[in-house]
């Protein structure tokens, strides 16, 4: 049913692949913490909870949203990662900044993935306030960096089944 992909906060744990042997990056803005740390807890917990190592988590901060295509290239050149969730809040204010944040990121990790092969992972929030920022960082609407990382899991599986394919599309 189409209503039952709205929130993958609450998932089908039994269809879930393992993350063992998986690693991942997790890049988090500073702005509005409150907000992205709590998606970074609920992100990191669900690697855990799946099988992750934490030694194969790499963590990085960055000042703002705007930085998150930068710093998810720079730690996907560092390590040989499986897939990077990118974790973000811009919040709706007076003027545009929200649109112009947005769209970059968005446009940053499409064009990153699809020139990589490696999944990058949007995991930004994009309220028009702070409740409805709060509401989906552990409040009524679940915790999107839950939903990120249930999306890397699944990414990161089918790019392993993958890598062994011979054929090729675009650009690599
Ligand atoms: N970064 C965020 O992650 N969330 C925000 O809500 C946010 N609001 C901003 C509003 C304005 C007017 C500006 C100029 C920047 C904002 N940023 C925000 C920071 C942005 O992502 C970036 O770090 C800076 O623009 C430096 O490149």
């Amino acid at each position: 049913m189409a209503s039952a992909l709205k929130n993958l906060s609450q998932y089908d744990e039994s269809t879930m692949p393992s993350a063992e042997g998986m690693r991942f990056g997790i890049v988090v803005a500073e702005w509005n913490a409150h907000i992205t740390h709590a998606l970074y807890e609920g992100c990191y917990e669900t690697l855990l909870k799946h099988g992750a190592l934490e030694a194969n988590i790499h963590t990085v901060q960055v000042p703002g949203s705007f930085e998150l295509p930068t710093g998810a290239k720079l730690i996907a050149s560092r390590h040989s990662l499986d897939a990077v969730i990118c974790l973000g809040c811009v919040i709706e204010g007076e003027t545009r900044h929200n649109e112009y944040i947005n769209n970059a990121v968005a446009l940053g990790l499409t064009n990153l993935g699809i020139v990589s092969g490696i999944p990058f992972i949007f995991g930004l929030l994009t309220p028009n306030n702070e409740e409805q920022a709060l509401d989906r960082a552990g409040g009524k609407h679940g915790n999107k960096g839950v939903e990120a990382a249930v999306t890397a899991i699944r990414m990161g599986a089918l790019k392993q089944e993958m890598s062994n394919s011979k054929s090729k599309i675009g650009y690599s």
